[in-house]
């Protein structure tokens, strides 16, 4: 289903990622959390570590079995932990239904300007199933002078596809993948009048377009977050479900205030397995090389050997021999402390169809390898592409040395 948003400001995808590019360096130097990140939940702090007895550090229960919260070493988004949830058919209800969620307080302050980021694991038992469930959600206040009804703003699986409840439209979002991490980050202004705002991005790219307008009904709250598993089927007694049980994983949830950014709480920003690890690559080809240094050169680990292509456009073909989650490269130049490179890196699935990953200029000041992440955050690849464009002194490309981080 397609939503015409009354009063949208769409933002172009272009236009977004040049918006977002600008912070990506300081997002990713920073080693605390940035102003504006007033909550880091990715359990790897030991006192974050207290489910399924008690709820972390300002959260709320409302899982009412053993099974409800637990932490688990696998898989994890990134550190050494991640959160799983299970939910029976035959569990007993909590808070007028069957879920297994954390929640904030349900005292948000008034007029909040919010981000949530977070990632999402659904594993291979995650079957379609008739009746939808929801995996993130903001309630409205729960005082007595609260608008009463749905949530405002709800993330669900439905019929094998993610999809956003946003004040009653469904947008849907197309199919999940299973046995992955899908990253999700929301930037919400909590508005009863016309000023709100909702912005979604999932792995890295605008989910829906952005919409301007009211976000919730008001009352003397904002809505207040909740996430993990709540499946309202399995309370009536007309059920459509086909499922008895839904267990999922749950990582890198970090809040953000009006100071905060996209990179701030993106997972992709935060995540260890961003930062160091490189993944084996299976071979390397090219467009062109000239035979004394053939595109095996720049996988050699050796600084002194180098893959020359000469021309415009001249590519090195890196196949990480199976489909990765990636997250950017590490490239040293030949000559590189004399010379920038002006290059683009691609991925593929497929080696057919590539996309844009990162696009920009070396340094020209070192002849090590130089890293940049991709500028909207990780993304599942088996081959990526480094193209040459130009560089002050000639038309050749000559890479030292090239290799992909990722998990
Ligand atoms: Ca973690
Ligand atoms: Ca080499």
């Amino acid at each position: 289903m397609t939503v015409i948003w009354k009063r949208a400001a769409a933002l172009t995808a272009a236009a977004l990622a040049m918006a977002l590019g600008g912070s990506t360096l300081s997002a990713q130097s920073a080693s605390a959390d940035p102003a504006g990140v007033f909550r880091t939940l990715n359990w790897e702090n030991a006192a974050d570590r207290t489910i399924p007895g008690t709820p972390p550090p300002g959260f709320i229960k409302q899982w009412v079995s053993s099974h409800g919260a637990t932490t688990v070493t696998s898989p994890v988004r990134d550190g050494s932990y991640a959160a799983r949830f299970q939910l029976n058919k035959s569990d007993p209800l909590i808070s007028n239904g069957k879920r297994a969620e954390i929640s904030q307080s349900n005292k948000q302050p008034v007029n909040a300007e919010r981000w949530y980021g977070f990632s999402i694991n659904l594993p291979s038992s995650w079957v379609h199933d008739p009746s939808a469930e929801i995996v993130s959600q903001w309630h409205q206040c729960d005082e007595s002078n609260c608008p009463k009804g749905s949530p405002p703003l709800a993330l669900l699986t439905d019929e094998g596809h993610w999809k956003i409840d946003f004040r009653g439209n469904i947008i849907d979002l197309g199919p999940y993948a299973t046995g992955r991490w899908t990253d999700w980050v929301f930037h919400v202004k909590w508005r009863a009048d016309d000023k709100g705002v909702l912005e979604v991005w999932r792995d890295g790219q605008p989910a829906m377009p952005s919409y301007t307008g009211a976000t919730h009904a008001g009352g003397p709250y904002s809505p207040y977050f909740k996430f993990g598993i709540y499946k309202w089927d399995w309370n009536k007694e007309q059920s459509q479900s086909t499922t008895t049980q839904r267990v999922m994983f749950y990582d890198a949830l970090r809040l953000g205030d009006e100071r905060a950014g996209y990179q701030d709480v993106n997972p992709a920003g935060g995540g260890t397995d961003c930062g160091t690890a490189t993944l084996p690559i299976a071979s390397a080809s090219a467009t062109t090389f000239e035979p004394i240094n053939p595109p095996a050169q720049a996988i050699d680990g050796n600084l002194s050997t180098r893959w020359s292509g000469q021309g415009f456009g001249a590519s090195l073909f890196l196949d990480l021999g199976s489909v990765r989650r990636t997250c950017g490269t590490r490239v040293a130049w030949h000559l590189g402390d004399q010379r920038w490179n002006d290059y683009t890196v691609y991925t593929s699935l497929d080696n057919v169809t590539y996309t844009k990953a990162w696009e920009g200029r070396s340094s020209g000041t070192t002849t090590g390898l130089e890293q940049k992440l991709f500028t909207n955050g990780p993304r599942d690849a088996r081959y990526v592409k480094i193209s040459f464009w130009q560089n002050p002194q000639n038309d050749w490309a000559s890479i030292t040395e090239a290799a992909v981080l990722g998990s």
